[in-house]
């Protein structure tokens, strides 16, 4: 008696799940189907997008070429982009998730300035629906809270550099340290590949660490502290980017030093500023960093929007640069 009344409820459920498959059915268009969506919705095109994009800042050459190839690809692809800077603050970069939010935009790029403190504004916006995809830098929140990042191997670009430094200095050298923005993806990576690599060193000391802060002001000023401290002692500079390394050749020079001769200098970047320091002689090779991710991140934002699956990590395909190219290679150095 049992068996027979379940038999009889599990097809009346099994007929009514047929018959709203058969309502909706008709209701699917063309274009519909061609799209990847199989809920039906239509494929969004890059022209249907609103995209929010909270940058960290204006910090460094490489930031304001990043910055320009968002703006840019937006313009070209007829994105509407609402950008907000939020000027090396924190707070001000929570502050235009939530702004995005309540706009209610398609997807939110950020840059995270530091890679702590996300989970629960990240979290509200995907109580809101709204994919998160990291930009350059990561964030240290659950893999569930963004949907994609795309940037570069900070850990690799420390150890390039410090490969490359053993090399200039033959295994030989005190070393010190330009980090970037404390607590930064890139500043804490660079900062641990470096390290890596030195272990198979002995002879090379990193004698004294400080921030500049990813800025060349602040790298200028670290640097003329190091003088200071260790003056002659100092043979070799690592900077975590370009501009402080450029701040670091105008302390050194300052100093009475020869930036790239008395004292050895990688960075990371591979910025022009880079490129015309190596040619006169003051800079002796730089780690590329790749700026340029506007057509990427909106190519990941139309496929979030229409649910197509992308990878979790789209890593930048990245070189060094020495002197003795450098003057072959930037003019085709587009940041
Ligand atoms: O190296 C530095 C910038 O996050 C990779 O930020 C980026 C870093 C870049 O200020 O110049």
């Amino acid at each position: 008696m049992k068996i027979s009344r379940l038999l009889i409820l599990f097809s009346i459920v099994a007929f009514v799940v047929m018959l709203l498959s058969c309502t909706q059915a008709p209701v699917v268009t063309s274009t519909q189907q061609s799209g990847s969506n199989l809920d039906s919705k239509p494929e969004k095109k890059y022209a249907d997008l609103i995209v929010g994009y909270a940058q960290l800042g204006a910090e460094s050459e490489w930031r304001v070429a990043n910055t320009v190839s968002v703006k840019e690809t937006a313009d070209a692809l007829g994105i509407e982009l609402r950008f907000l800077d939020a000027q090396q603050k924190q707070e001000n970069q929570i502050e235009a998730i939530r702004k995005f939010i309540i706009q209610k935009v398609d997807v939110i790029g950020i840059s995270p300035i530091v890679e702590t403190g996300w989970n629960e504004v990240f979290q509200e916006a995907k109580n809101a629906g709204i994919p998160i995809i990291l930009v350059d830098r990561r964030a240290d929140v659950p893999e569930n809270l963004y949907v994609s990042y795309l940037g570069s191997d900070f850990l690799e670009e420390g150890r390039k550099a410090a490969q490359v430094m053993a090399k200039l200095v033959n295994g030989k050298a005190n070393i010190v340290e330009l980090v970037g923005t404390l607590g930064s993806a890139p500043a804490n990576d660079r900062y641990t590949g470096f390290r890596e690599v030195l272990k198979s060193y002995p002879g090379m000391r990193i004698i004294d660490s400080q921030s500049g802060d990813f800025t060349r002001a602040r790298g200028k000023e670290v640097m003329a502290d190091f003088l200071l401290k260790y003056g002659k002692n100092i043979t070799a500079v690592y900077a975590h980017n370009d501009d402080m390394a450029v701040g670091a050749i105008e302390a050194i020079e300052e100093y009475g030093l020869k930036p790239g001769v008395d004292i050895k200098i990688v960075s990371v970047d591979a910025t022009r500023g880079a490129f015309e320091a190596m040619i006169a002689g003051k800079l002796n090779a730089t780690v590329e960093c790749n700026p340029l991710l506007g057509p990427q991140f909106f190519d990941l934002a139309l496929k979030v929007v229409n649910g197509q699956p992308v990878p979790k990590w789209v890593p930048s395909i990245e070189g060094i640069f020495f002197p003795q190219d450098a003057s072959a290679i930037l003019p085709t150095r587009k940041y």
